[in-house]
């Protein structure tokens, strides 16, 4: 795979957002994109859409649990499955991988466990799962603060002299944070191997991205020296390759890559949200022409593959993710209130012994009250 003219280097405009898969499921050609998967099979596109398809799934049932009552927030990803799912596929198990709180298709391909995905959100724990386990951080709810993060892991990487790569996932209202700016100056002056893969979904809750962003995001990229791309985010096939050359560029000591993924929130910001609010009708029925899965159906319908076949296999694959998902946070033993205090420090400490003493004695009162 070559590395040489693949992004746009800075100092020139941000262009046209690069496409291999158009919405109507025609093949699109861009040199050196063509080249970083030309690997991959037709089967092995199958394979990203049946990805895309359980993530939209554990997406649909997660917000059904949320409804019920089981959950108390999901923030979903409708419409962001290619953008997940093509970057998240171009990563090696040894990554380090760090997101916002709407990631759930990559905490998916990364492997974290379905119902370790939801215990944050039906407030069993404090966070998620072991990030060791999958080389995944949990969740992080302030917004960009992962970006400092990836950065300071991509700096530790080089500094050990390893191969590894660090990635950000984040939102365009994020690229306004201080965070993410300071963590994109330290990764290009030190040219640590970073990927920012931002998910330009347009709105931040109920801002537009053109309020804060007068240009291009992927261009922002260029104050700081560093390489940046603009891709089409509902493209499974443009994001898989962006993320690939990313990520050689990374391990062969090139430095950090900018990756701007244009793609759409479908659904609201979080089950707390009414986008109706905010947005018009029209921009999603715009948007829904783009939708991710549809075009690789049509696409994979070109190569000559019965579309039957592979849709079923990949909805008996969802049925089973959100069976499986279902009965994992139905089935969740409810913590014991004294969790609440571990892991927030090393070590113990009179402060804490007091304030879990205090907090045992309240909900002896309360629970006393309550019979
Ligand atoms: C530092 C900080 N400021 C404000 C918030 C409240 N907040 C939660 S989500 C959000 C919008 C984020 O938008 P974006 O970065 O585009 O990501 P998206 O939710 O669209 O994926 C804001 C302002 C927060 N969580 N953290």
């Amino acid at each position: 795979m070559s590395r040489e003219n693949v992004m746009t280097p800075a100092g020139t405009a941000a262009a046209e957002p690069i496409c291999l898969v158009a919405p109507d499921g025609t093949r699109r050609h861009h040199e050196p994109f063509d080249a970083a998967v030309a690997d991959v099979s037709d089967d092995a596109v199958a394979d990203l859409y049946a990805d895309m398809v359980a993530a939209r799934r554990i997406d649909t049932e997660a917000t059904a649990l949320q409804r019920q009552g089981e959950l108390a927030l999901w923030p979903p990803l409708l419409g962001q499955e290619a953008a997940q799912v093509g970057s998240a596929r171009a990563l090696r198990q040894d990554d380090f991988v760090f997101t916002s709180y709407r990631e759930n298709a990559v905490a998916y391909c990364r492997g974290v466990k379905l119902e370790e995905m939801l215990t944050v959100w039906r407030g069993n724990a404090s966070s998620g799962w072991d990030p060791f386990s999958v080389n995944m951080a949990t969740p992080q709810i302030i917004i960009g603060a992962q970006t400092l993060h990836a950065t300071g892991y991509a700096m530790g990487i080089k500094f050990d002299g390893g191969d590894q790569a660090a990635v950000a996932y984040f939102g365009d209202g994020a690229v306004t944070q201080g965070d993410v700016n300071e963590a994109l100056a330290f990764a290009a002056s030190y040219q640590a191997p970073a990927v920012f893969f931002c998910q330009n979904n347009q709105w931040a809750i109920s801002e537009p991205v053109g309020l804060q962003s007068r240009v291009p995001i992927a261009q922002r990229a260029e104050g700081f020296g560093m390489e940046h791309v603009r891709i089409d985010g509902n493209d499974v096939l443009a994001s898989l390759a962006a993320t690939r050359i990313a990520l050689d560029r990374a391990r062969a000591g090139d430095g950090p890559t900018f990756i701007e993924a244009v793609t759409y929130r479908m659904g609201p910001h979080t089950t707390a949200d009414d986008p109706t609010r905010y947005r018009s009708k029209d921009e999603v029925e715009e948007w829904s022409g783009k939708d991710p899965l549809k075009r690789i159906e049509a696409y994979l319908q070109t190569r000559g593959m019965a579309v039957d076949g592979f849709r079923e296999a990949a909805e008996h694959r969802a049925d089973e993710v959100a069976e499986a998902l279902r009965a994992g946070v139905t089935g969740m033993a409810d913590p014991e209130w004294e969790q609440v205090f571990e892991n927030v420090y090393a070590e113990d400490h009179a402060w804490l012994r007091r304030q879990r003493e205090q907090y045992g004695r309240y909900l002896e009162l309360v629970e006393g009250e309550g019979q």
